[in-house]
């Protein structure tokens, strides 16, 4: 993916030099004036980027900050639809929230809604999800599948797997899926996923999925998840960096997409299968009416997870607003 404004190009050029760079040089690369490049470079410092400046040799980049700044996102990244837009924000009220203004608003499939915090992070049913700034990855994308409104919530399986094969690549961890939204590492809750869609006449216009990661956080710092909640950093006694985390998410999830609108379900299906924690566990869903109880079978192309009963019977159950125990 190129670079889409002089800060990111100045900053690639520091990235892909060795040591210093010259201001001279970096003008002429980019064809502006040496008054725009110290304009640019000021502005990185801005962001939190430490270069060093040299009245002989120019600059040189001493420290990236740990921020998921768009120019760090796209550092390297081998995506073209998913993240081609980088909405940012230090602080805002929840990106699903933005991302569903956006998608109303025409904003492009693959777009990339991010926050270092949110104010009203949320899960499903309104419950809250928390994390504190700069810490975690939270995060939702607008997708506009040709897809039947009934089978949008399918879309939560192909994000739960590259989830789960992004985590293993970068950490060689292997997390697993909760069905029918949650991400576990040894029993406890990594991350959730929150997929909101729009549709018109039955037919999807928009699908949002936000998904919340607890990479650095300590979950000691919530009473309420303390026991119940993880982080990579607490598994791994050390802090993953989260730009490299990310762009593998987003690269995964663009290949999970492709073979999703190819009709490829199948694979993603028996991925799923691999990491669910639920497949062939006694279980129980409850949903607000109603509790079901049996076996998790699988899932099928819609998300629905079979369950199969003491009689036998198998059953799909719709994966949405219901939660799932595992019995012991
Ligand atoms: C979810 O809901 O698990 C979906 C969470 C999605 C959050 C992302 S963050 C970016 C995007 N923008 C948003 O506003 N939301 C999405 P649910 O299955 O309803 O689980 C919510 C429950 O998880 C809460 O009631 C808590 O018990 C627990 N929880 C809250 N924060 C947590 C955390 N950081 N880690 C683990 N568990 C947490």
């Amino acid at each position: 993916m190129r670079p889409v404004n002089r800060g990111e190009e100045v900053l690639l050029l520091l990235k892909g030099a060795d040591g210093f760079i010259s201001g001279e040089k970096i003008a002429s690369v980019l064809n502006i004036s040496r008054t725009a490049v110290w304009k640019q470079i000021s502005r990185l410092r801005k962001e939190g980027f430490q270069i060093e400046a040299h009245p002989r040799m120019g600059y040189s980049l001493v420290l990236s900050p740990d921020r998921l700044l768009p120019s760090e996102i796209r550092d390297g990244i081998k995506t073209s639809l998913i993240g081609s837009e980088i909405f940012y924000y230090e602080k805002i009220e929840s990106t699903n929230a933005i991302a569903k203004n956006l998608a109303m608003n025409g904003a492009k499939e693959g777009t990339l809604v991010i926050a270092e915090e949110q104010t009203r992070g949320r899960g499903r049913l309104d419950r809250d999800w928390l994390s504190p700034a700069n810490s975690n990855i939270l995060m939702s994308l607008i997708f506009r599948p040709n897809l039947q409104a009934a089978k949008a919530f399918s879309m939560i399986m192909l994000t739960s797997v590259a989830i789960v094969k992004a985590i293993q690549v970068t950490t060689s961890l292997v997390a697993q899926i909760k069905w029918p939204n949650d991400i576990y590492l040894y029993n406890k809750k990594l991350g959730g996923i929150l997929t909101e869609f729009n549709a018109e006449q039955d037919r999807v216009n928009f699908v949002v999925i936000g998904v919340g990661l607890n990479v650095n956080f300590d979950p000691c710092l919530y009473p309420e998840i303390k026991d119940t909640a993880t982080s990579l950093k607490k598994v791994m006694g050390k802090e993953v960096k989260r730009a490299v985390l990310l762009r593998s998410i987003l690269e995964e999830i663009e290949r999970g997409y492709s073979d999703f609108s190819k009709g490829r379900i199948s694979q993603i299906r028996s991925e799923w299968d691999h990491y669910s924690l639920v497949t062939g566990k006694h279980i129980r869903i409850h949903s607000l009416d109603n509790v079901e109880e049996g076996i998790a079978e699988s899932i099928d192309d819609d998300g629905c997870l079979i369950l199969r009963d003491i009689n036998g019977n198998t059953k799909r159950i719709l994966s949405g607003d219901v939660s799932l125990r595992v019995s012991e």
